[in-house]
This record gives structure tokens, C-alpha cells and sequence, in this order.
């Protein structure tokens, strides 16, 4: 397969004026029939006439009406043309229904639904399908569907007929189309300006009761959008729908954006704390887009961190607004963390912006999107909040309506601070997170940090550069008053001191407030120390982070020199979560102990090999001790909510994380009792599947998980629960057992990807599952994805990624990880997705 780089970007040789698609929609005959106007783009030097077209039976084809036989080549097709504007015409047949890759236009129970992006408008039509292309579309949809939508504005609606017009010119990734029997949940927003828009979340008849939290989430969007970026929006319409078969979270086509039914679809009864939290993002995420990403787009694939990076900034800022920015920031360092250090440590670790690729469906990671969020943070936090949002007024003025780059982005926040970010870009370009290693000296009264940062090589990147490195810092007094406030210390050096004069006596330094950066910080700290921060920091992403590093250093001492829990870790933890005055949702945080991968991947660090079992077993040892040196706070911890009180904000999801964290030690020394109780009676999912998966961690629960899945068995996001559930907590010798034996269940299909990432997600994150001495789990996931590539190759290769921490293990596991990984590379015909993916791994 052929590898496309970044630097080899060269414009499209003609512009579009307009585009008129009809479709006549049928299950395995459907016709598009396009008329674009082109015209020859001044700014191009390559003239060549070459469209985009996938799986397309050519009908008919014509320029300036005089039929045409285009030349078939490689990906497309190429005509010659005039040196003038012209209007081309095409007529093409495309099958829906087989259509299992969920790219291009598909059917998901009945429905007819698209998704574009990255390339699958090619899949509809031949077109110049790249980024920026931009032009305005008119769509007619044939079809005797009740419901007809696609983007824009609705401006005809006729018996078995729609038309719709997007007066906005737009790449061809945020095309959409959907076509089925659906309802609606209406609503209305009033913009800034006094422009009323008609919202709409459209879904398949009998979910129209979950519809009303999302509904809430898109107003709240809409409002904090014009409020904190001054961004209105621009249509009279804003349509959403749901689709059961869907490869990602959600896509943010304009005016139409559609979302997996797990991201939008909520109610008490369904849905977890986590699910309304989840939902409320994506929401947010996907409204958002409509100016970073729709309105100002991306030049090409390779500036993806442009449109996710920064959005996804913006829905963490949304969602610390709604709920709380310590607990928020919290979560995404953890995920940042489980998903972007793993790769950005492994065989898949790329730059934010990377260079080249074969797919680019394999790069909508962890890295372009949540370090390119972290790079958006790390900017404001240099420049300042004022300065922030002049930058984004400036981009916003100057490039709306077009395509651009990292370097535009850049550029505006360059012009509004005088600053010169040259440096600061490396961010985009280089790989690997980088180590900060930190030691203090005090002297007369003056404190001084220093540091010294190198980052490790990653592929194809053996040397890096010096980064420029906000290292928020505050200094706490020993009486536990804060003597320095939060200042950030700007590192540019590969080695650099920084010094605070002026002191009375020595303070403690509270080092990388808020995760101001992404690295890992390397500094020498004891036990007392960590507590004395866990105590009286005033920042509360360092507390978390000292409790968290006391439950690792107690873990690791289990694994390797099977010490006995640290009883400063035991008390550091009562003093937390039994304290009153602080938030429950923060104290169920430090609760939480440290997952089985962060465990092997510190180990790793340390040059010790990690062995699955032995942190399986430490960390099920350090569990039953919690409970039992907590034994007397846990039922005054564990407080379920009154029924008829349910609440899915911030405050009521708090509590019941702090409650069902204290339930699942609870289940360890009451023998179920009270998680069989709260099963029994919770009038809300997250209560019900918390007392469930309680049991199931405490070896408890079969004739509960009957139970569910009798009362559930119609209602497939639950399902997906019921499965996720068993294979999450099954023991490391049942994992690949229970796997696949789910994968027999007549509810099981693989054409349904959050039924697939339901089991075999589940199985992957079962780390001692997963890494069984067997290698049965591997033997397992491999089987599955050679016979799902066929059918959907970007959930293929995605799900490959389960093998990219291989090199981790001892050499028994990487030599069966790697025959499963070269089995699945023999496969024939295997898409250029997985190939891509399992080779990267491999390498
Ligand atoms: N921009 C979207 C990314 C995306 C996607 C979504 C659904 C299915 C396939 C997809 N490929 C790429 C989603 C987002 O980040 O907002
Ligand atoms: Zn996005």
C-alpha cells in the first residue's frame, strides 16, 4: 500500500462552485447522481482532473452535458478537461446494505445512514474527497422513508422527497445523509443574536424517552460556546440522530450530526453516571466542531490535531464548567495516561501531527487527539487567558471559510502576543513524552528546583529536542500554609534551574499543578513528604497524584518484594476518603487503586519484567486490605440514593461513586449482602450495574447476572453492559473462556461494533485475562480479528492495538504475541487498515 506524506502535499488543480447530489435510495441499488461545477484553481499548479471513487459502479458520466468515458486508475478515476469552468456529471450505483464497513452510505436496522470521514465520501460518489475541497451542496433524497435529512437547511419536502441546501461550503467528510423511520425529540435555542434554531435528536421508535438529557447537553453547548468563544450558530436547523451500528462515538457532519446510540441515548433507568457524563462531552465535542473543524477546516489528514486537538480542549473546558475542573482534570490525566503514554511508549507512539501514513483511519489516536488537547492547554497556560482568547477571535476572523494548518493556528497566537511559538511547535512534530527529572537545594532562605528533560526515542525519531515545558509549581510552608501561590516556571532548556528566594523556612514544592504539561515528572520523594502534599497541597490534582503514588510504591513493593501494604499508604487513604469536608466524587478518585497496565508499564520502567498474575494477585491482596482496615467506615461510606432521588448531574454521580467504590470493598467482607440488596432495589443503571459488577469482582453474582439479562435482553446498550461486565471481571484463567463463550450468545454479532468492543475491548482490558500464561486470550482476540477485517477494517485495526505493549513481557508471551500478530499478517487479503497496524506493532 502506498504511504502518503505530509510533506508531499500539493493543492487540488480546480475549485468547486457548487454541488447538486439526488439520491434514489434502495437497499442494494442505490443511484447517486452528482453535477459539480468545477473551475480551474489559480492557486494549483498540477492540472491533473482526478476524482476520489471506492466500491462505485459508474452508470454514466458527462462535462459540459458531451458523455464522457472517464480513465480508471488507482483509487479513482481521471478525464480530461477544459481549462475553463465546467460542469461535471456522474451517475453511480452503490449497495448499502452490504455495505459493513459502516463507511460511505450504509444500512443499520433499516436505516440508511453515512459516514464520511476521513474518506469515505468516495464510497458515494466520485468526487475530489480531501479536506480542502471545500463547496456548497444541494441534496435530494428519493426515498419512501418517512424521515429524509442531510446538512444544511430543509428547503423542499414533498411526498417520498427532501431537498436540502448547506449554504456554508464544507469538505466532503462532513457530508451526511439519513433515511428512515424515525422520531423526533424537538426543541428550540435562541442564539445570541436572536436567531432561532429548530434542534431535533431523531431516533428509531421506542427510544424517544432518552432523549431529553441530550437535548439539554446540545442547549448548554450551544450557550457556553457563544458565551466563552463568542462562536453563534449558523443554521436554522441542528439536527442529531442515532445510529445502532457506528464506528466511533460520534461525527460532526454539518448541521446533521450523528451519533453512536451509546452517546446519546439517556435515561435513569439505562444509563450509567459515566454513560450521562460520556454523552453530555460528545455532545459538546460534536456541537463544538461546528466552528473548529466545519467552518475552519483542516488543509489535510495530517493537521487532524487541528479540528480534535483543539475541540477536545474545548469539551474538557465545557465539562469542567458543568461539573467540576478538579475531578475532570483527574479523569482526563488518567486517561491521558492509559491510553496516550501506552502509546506514545510503544511501537505506535507518532507525533501529534505525524509525517506519513497508510490509513488514516489509524490515526484518530489517543495522540492527535488528547496530547493535541494537552498542547492547546499548554499553550493558554504560557500565554495567558486574555491572550488565549484574542488568538482564537484573530484565527477565527481570519481563516473562517477555509482549510489551513498547525502554523495558521500558530501564527494568530504569534501575531496577538508578540511571542515566538517556533520552539513551542515541536510539540506537534515530535513523538515520545518526555521525562522531567527533578532535584531541589536550599540555601539562605532560597529554594531552588532544578530540572533536566530528555525524551526517549520512538520510532523513526531517535533524537529529540529540548520542549518548551510549563511546570506550574507552589510552595507549601511546613505548617502546611501555602508560601508560594501557583507559579509556571517556563522550561526551554535541556537543563534548567529555578529559584525562589526570600524563604523563612523550607517549604515543600508542589511540583506540575495541574498537569501542566505532558511528561513524566521523575523526583526523588518520601512517604512523609507525599503525605504532608496529600494533606495540605491547595491544587487538587497533586493531592490525587501523591495518594496515587502512594498505592503504586505500596503495589510495587507486593509485586516484587512481596512486602505487606504500607500502612502510610492505609492511613493516607482513611484520612481521605472518610473526610466529610471534601467532595465525594474527588475522595472516590483516591479511592480508586492504580490498573493492572500502569502496574506493568511501571514495572517495565524499573527494568523488571511485568508478570500479569503476580499483579493480579497484589493488587486483589491490596483490595481485601483496604476493606478490612476500613471495615468500620465502609457502610457509613456506602450510601445508596433514596429511590425517586436520582439526579444524573455532577453532585448526585459523586456520591454514588464515593458510595459503590465503598460497596465494592464491602462486597469483599459481607459476603454480598449488601450489593445483593442494592441490586435488588436501585431504581437507576449506575446502582444497579454497580452493585452487579461489585458481586462479580467479589466472585459473587450468577444469579444476578441472570436477572439483569432477563430484564434487559431487549434493550441493547444494556446488553452491551451484561457482556463488558462478565469479561471485565472474570478471573485470569476464565477470561478467553468466558470471551468466547459470550461469543456464542445469540445476542453476539461482530457487524455491531459496540457489541464486538462489548466482549473482546472487554477481554483486551482484562490485563491478567488478557496476558494469561495460556496465550488462549491471544489466540482468541487474533481469530476474531482475522474474521471481522473483512467485514469492518477500521474496527480491525483499531482493536489490533491490544497487542502494541508486546515487548513489555517475557519472552513467552512476546513469542506467542508475535505468532498471533504474524498469523493475522498472513492473512489474505487483510485490509490495508490492519496491515498497516499489525506491521507498526511489529516492527
Ligand atoms: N470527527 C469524528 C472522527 C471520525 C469518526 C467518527 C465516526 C465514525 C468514523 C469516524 N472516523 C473519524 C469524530 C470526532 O472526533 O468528533
Ligand atoms: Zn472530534
Amino acid at each position: 500500500p502506498q504511504t502518503i506524506h505530509l510533506k508531499d502535499y500539493t493543492p487540488f488543480g480546480y475549485r468547486i462552485d457548487s454541488v447538486e447530489l439526488t439520491f434514489k435510495l434502495h437497499p442494494t441499488a442505490t443511484r447517486v447522481i452528482s453535477k459539480i461545477a468545477f473551475a480551474p484553481n489559480p492557486a494549483a499548479s498540477d492540472t491533473r482532473f482526478f476524482l476520489h471513487g471506492e466500491e462505485l459502479e459508474l452508470i454514466s458520466a458527462a462535462i459540459d452535458g458531451a458523455p464522457v468515458i472517464p480513465r480508471k486508475v488507482e483509487g479513482g478515476i481521471e478525464a480530461d478537461v477544459p481549462d475553463a469552468p465546467f460542469v461535471w456529471e456522474a451517475e453511480v450505483e452503490i449497495s448499502p446494505e452490504t455495505n459493513t464497513a459502516l463507511e460511505g452510505l450504509y444500512m443499520s436496522n433499516g436505516m440508511y445512514s453515512t459516514q464520511c470521514e476521513a474518506e469515505g465520501f468516495r464510497k458515494i460518489t466520485f468526487y475530489p474527497d480531501r479536506p480542502d475541497v471545500m463547496a456548497v451542496f444541494t441534496v435530494r433524497i428519493e426515498g419512501d422513508q418517512p424521515v429524509l435529512l442531510s446538512n444544511g437547511n430543509p428547503v423542499e419536502r414533498g411526498d417520498g422527497v427532501a431537498v436540502w441546501h448547506d449554504p456554508w461550503p464544507k469538505p466532503s467528510y462532513l457530508f451526511a445523509l439519513v433515511a428512515g423511520e424515525l422520531i423526533n425529540h424537538p426543541d428550540s435555542f435562541t442564539t445570541k443574536s436572536g436567531k432561532e434554531v429548530e434542534l431535533n435528536i431523531w431516533v428509531r421508535p421506542g427510544d424517544e424517552d432518552k432523549c431529553a438529557f441530550g437535548m439539554e447537553a446540545l442547549k448548554k453547548s450551544m450557550k457556553w460556546d457563544e458565551d466563552t468563544y463568542g462562536r453563534e450558530y449558523d443554521l436554522d436547523i441542528f439536527n442529531i440522530v442515532a445510529v445502532d451500528d457506528f464506528n466511533m462515538g460520534a461525527m460532526e457532519n454539518k448541521g446533521l450530526n450523528i451519533f453512536n446510540s451509546s452517546c446519546v441515548l439517556a435515561s435513569q433507568a439505562t444509563s450509567t453516571d459515566a454513560n450521562f457524563e460520556r454523552i453530555e462531552g460528545i455532545i459538546a465535542h460534536e456541537y463544538f466542531h461546528n466552528w473548529t473543524g466545519n467552518r475552519i477546516t483542516c488543509r489535510d489528514w495530517f493537521q487532524l490535531c487541528l479540528k480534535e486537538g483543539l475541540t477536545v480542549y474545548r469539551d474538557q473546558m465545557f465539562s469542567g464548567d458543568m461539573r467540576s475542573h478538579a475531578v475532570k482534570r483527574i479523569e482526563e490525566v488518567m486517561i491521558l495516561r492509559a491510553r496516550q503514554f501506552r502509546e506514545d511508549n510503544g511501537p505506535l507512539a507518532h507525533p501529534v501531527r505525524p509525517e506519513s501514513f497508510v490509513e488514516i483511519n489509524n490515526f484518530y489516536t489517543a495522540t492527535v487527539y488528547e496530547k493535541g488537547a494537552e498542547i492547546i492547554g499548554m499553550l493558554r497556560r504560557l500565554i495567558g487567558d486574555e491572550a488565549y482568547r484574542k488568538g482564537c477571535d484573530l484565527y477565527f476572523d481570519r481563516h473562517d471559510g477555509e482549510a489551513v494548518t498547525i502554523e495558521d493556528w500558530l501564527a494568530s497566537f504569534e501575531e496577538v502576543t508578540g511571542r515566538d511559538l517556533a520552539q513551542f511547535k515541536q510539540w506537534y512534530s515530535q513523538a515520545g513524552t518526555p521525562r522531567l527529572k527533578m532535584s531541589e537545594t536550599w540555601e539562605d532562605g532560597a529554594l531552588t528546583l532544578n530540572f533536566t528533560q530528555t525524551t526517549p526515542p520512538t520510532p523513526g525519531q531517535k533524537e529529540k529536542n529540548p520542549q518548551v515545558i510549563p511546570i506550574a509549581v507552589g510552595l507549601i510552608g511546613p505548617n502546611g500554609d501555602e508560601v508560594v501561590p501557583t507559579t509556571v516556571l517556563e522550561m526551554t532548556e535541556a537543563e534548567q534551574s529555578f529559584t525562589f528566594e526570600g524563604l523563612g523556612a523550607r517549604p515543600v514544592a508542589s511540583v506540575l499543578r495541574d498537569f501542566s504539561a505532558p511528561v513524566i515528572l521523575e523526583r526523588e520523594i518520601d512517604d512523609a513528604t507525599r503525605a504532608f502534599l496529600l494533606a495540605h497541597d491547595t491544587d487538587p490534582f497533586q493531592t490525587w497524584e501523591m495518594g496515587r503514588m502512594l498505592a503504586k510504591d505500596t503495589l510495587i513493593a507486593m509485586i516484587v518484594r512481596d512486602a505487606a501494604p504500607a500502612p502510610a499508604y492505609l492511613d493516607a487513604i482513611r484520612a481521605v476518603v472518610t473526610d466529610e469536608t471534601q467532595d465525594p466524587a474527588f475522595r472516590a478518585l483516591v479511592f480508586g487503586l492504580p490498573s493492572q497496565d500502569d502496574l506493568a508499564q511501571t514495572l517495565f520502567d524499573a527494568g523488571i519484567t511485568p508478570d500479569p498474575q503476580k499483579i493480579y494477585d497484589a493488587r486483589e491482596s491490596l483490595r481485601h486490605t483496604v476493606a478490612r482496615h476500613l471495615s468500620d467506615a465502609l457502610p457509613t461510606l456506602f450510601r445508596p440514593t433514596e429511590p425517586g432521588t436520582f439526579t444524573p448531574d455532577a453532585e448526585g454521580s459523586g456520591r454514588r461513586s464515593l458510595s459503590l467504590a465503598a460497596l465494592s470493598y464491602l462486597a469483599l467482607l459481607d459476603g454480598g449482602a449488601a450489593a445483593t440488596s442494592l441490586f435488588a432495589q436501585a431504581d437507576n443503571m449506575t446502582e444497579q450495574a454497580g452493585a452487579l459488577q461489585a458481586l462479580l469482582s467479589a466472585g459473587l453474582g450468577t444469579s444476578e447476572l441472570q436477572a439483569f439479562e432477563a430484564q434487559w435482553k431487549d434493550d441493547r446498550l444494556v446488553m452491551d453492559k451484561w457482556f463488558t461486565m462478565q469479561v471485565a471481571s472474570a478471573a485470569p484463567d476464565k477470561a478467553a473462556e468466558v470471551a468466547e463463550a459470550l461469543s456464542h450468545h445469540p445476542a453476539f454479532t461482530n457487524k455491531n461494533p459496540n457489541r464486538f468492543r462489548a466482549v473482546f475491548g472487554a477481554l483486551s482490558a482484562n490485563h491478567a485475562g488478557f496476558h494469561h500464561a495460556s496465550g488462549a486470550a491471544y489466540k482468541l482476540l487474533a481469530d476474531q480479528l482475522i474474521s471481522l477485517d473483512s467485514l469492518n477494517p477500521q474496527i480491525t485495526a483499531r482493536m489490533s492495538g491490544a497487542f502494541e505493549t508486546w515487548k513489555r513481557y517475557d519472552a513467552d508471551r512476546q513469542g506467542m504475541i508475535r505468532t498471533e500478530l504474524e498469523r493475522i499478517l498472513a492473512t489474505p487479503n487483510l485490509s490495508r487498515d490492519t496491515t498497516e497496524m499489525v506491521s507498526r506493532i511489529l516492527s
